[in-house]
């Protein structure tokens, strides 16, 4: 019989046996289902974070879990030194959708961004002519990517990098939405400037309207490859199915992951031309589960999804509305709201405290919410979530942000 255990001694567990590279907030999660989850006690919460955007659809989907069960009994994993009959029908759908023509698939975020890195070095070398290790690419400052070595080495957050140096050499960091010191910073050397259309873990920062076109036009005339890091951005969330839609603007490659794998499975995705996807040549590259057949099954679903229900019009609609009404607070905690989509950042004022604080109180209230930076609250719920479920949402934030006093230090539950 399974031992049932409290999220006491579940947290203790983990703090014992698991490294220490997280800090979660103090629940613990055994079940979903939509927007909810249960803690181990069975007390209920509105997921208003959704894995960092991996659950767009939701924890559970009924046709995401139906595909899953059905090709776990049928075929699992191949590895690339055969070819299966999931991965050409979903490479075939999702070029469609991106509008490009060929798919290299990985399992994680940072390793598509590892894959365009090396994909443009190549094409860099071989198409424009760089000269051999000279190829440079163009990066912005609060850049996330992932947390491989290579990535972090581009990265401008010290918490990220700290103590894992030396780094790979050939990145360039410009300040984000600063054109001029784009064009500054481009140079016949230069193979790719690789770009989140919307900053994710900066704090949700939207560039100023051009600057995604600028980012187009000046790769354009300098023949670099536009690389959109849409990991987190991609597949609806914003709005629009991908970010550089807002600007219609688009790149030479997307990188997808997170919600491509309908929460179920790790998958990510290279997304470009065959002129330079053609850089690739059989050994060259590759992954051992990088796609296979249940990741591939599962990713068609959500390709599927995307197409019949076209949840970034609902992620519009929802988000416009929730922004508005988060504005409407008027909460003396707040200073800014910003967002697109489903995709919400909330700056609280520092003499209040930290955004953390914050998600305490919120967690107290029975929503699960993220901080990003010091003092900036995420919410993105998943894309399905209902209207009736994100108004519940805004009366229990009402709640946490009308309060009068300081908010309760972390790790202290305030009591509302
Ligand atoms: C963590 C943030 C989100 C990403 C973009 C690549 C990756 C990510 C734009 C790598 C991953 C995650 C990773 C997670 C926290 C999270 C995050 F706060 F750090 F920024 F989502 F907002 N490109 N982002 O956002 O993908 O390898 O993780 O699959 O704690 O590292 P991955």
């Amino acid at each position: 019989m399974v031992q049932k255990r409290s999220s006491k001694q579940h947290i203790e567990l983990t703090e014992t046996f698991g490294a220490h590279n997280y800090a979660p907030l103090e629940v613990v999660l055994s079940r979903g289902e939509g927007a909810w989850v249960w803690d181990v006690e069975g007390k209920r919460y509105l997921d208003m974070l959704s894995a960092y955007s991996a659950l767009n659809f939701g924890h559970c989907h009924p046709r995401i879990q139906k595909t899953a069960h059905a090709q776990l009994d049928l075929l699992t994993l191949t590895s690339r030194a055969f070819y299966n009959d999931t991965l050409g029908v979903m490479c075939e759908k999702l070029a469609t959708l991106c509008g490009m023509e060929q798919v290299l698939l990985m399992n994680s975020g940072a390793e598509a961004v590892e894959t365009a890195i090396k994909m443009a070095r190549r094409w860099g070398y071989r198409e424009k002519g760089i000269p051999r290790d000279k190829a440079e690419i163009i990066c912005f400052s609060n850049n996330f990517h992932g947390r491989t070595t290579t990535i972090v080495g581009m990265s401008t957050s010290e918490s990220s990098r700290a103590d894992f140096g030396p780094f790979t050499p050939g990145f360039v960091v410009v300040p984000f939405n600063d054109k001029a010191a784009l064009d500054a910073a481009i140079t016949r050397n230069t193979c790719a400037v690789l770009i989140e259309p919307i900053q994710g873990e900066a704090g949700i920062i939207i560039p100023d309207s051009g600057f995604l076109s600028h980012v187009r036009a000046v790769c354009t005339g300098h023949n670099a490859l536009m690389i959109a890091d849409e990991i987190q951005t991609g597949l609806c969330r914003t709005g629009k199915i991908f970010a550089c839609n807002h600007e219609a603007v688009i790149p030479d490659a997307y990188l997808l992951g997170k919600s491509l794998g309908g929460g179920i499975t790790p998958i990510s995705a290279v997304v470009s031309s065959r002129s330079v996807m053609q850089v690739f040549t059989p050994g060259s590259h590759g992954s051992t589960f990088g796609g296979n057949p249940l990741a591939c099954a599962v990713a068609e679903t959500v390709l599927d999804l995307i197409i019949e229900e076209r949840p970034h019009e609902r992620a519009a609609k929802l988000g416009a509305w929730f922004v508005e009404e988060l504005r409407g607070l008027n909460s003396p905690y707040i200073s800014a709201v910003r967002g697109r989509g489903l995709l919400i950042g909330v700056d609280i004022l520092p003499e209040y405290g930290k955004a953390k604080d914050f998600c305490h109180a919120l967690l107290d209230v029975g929503l699960l919410c993220k901080d990003t930076r010091e003092q900036t609250i995420r919410f993105a719920p998943p894309l399905i979530i209902s209207e009736e479920d994100l108004r519940w949402a805004l009366e229990r934030i009402a709640l946490v942000f009308a309060r009068k006093d300081k908010v309760s230090r972390a790790g202290q539950p305030c009591n509302i």
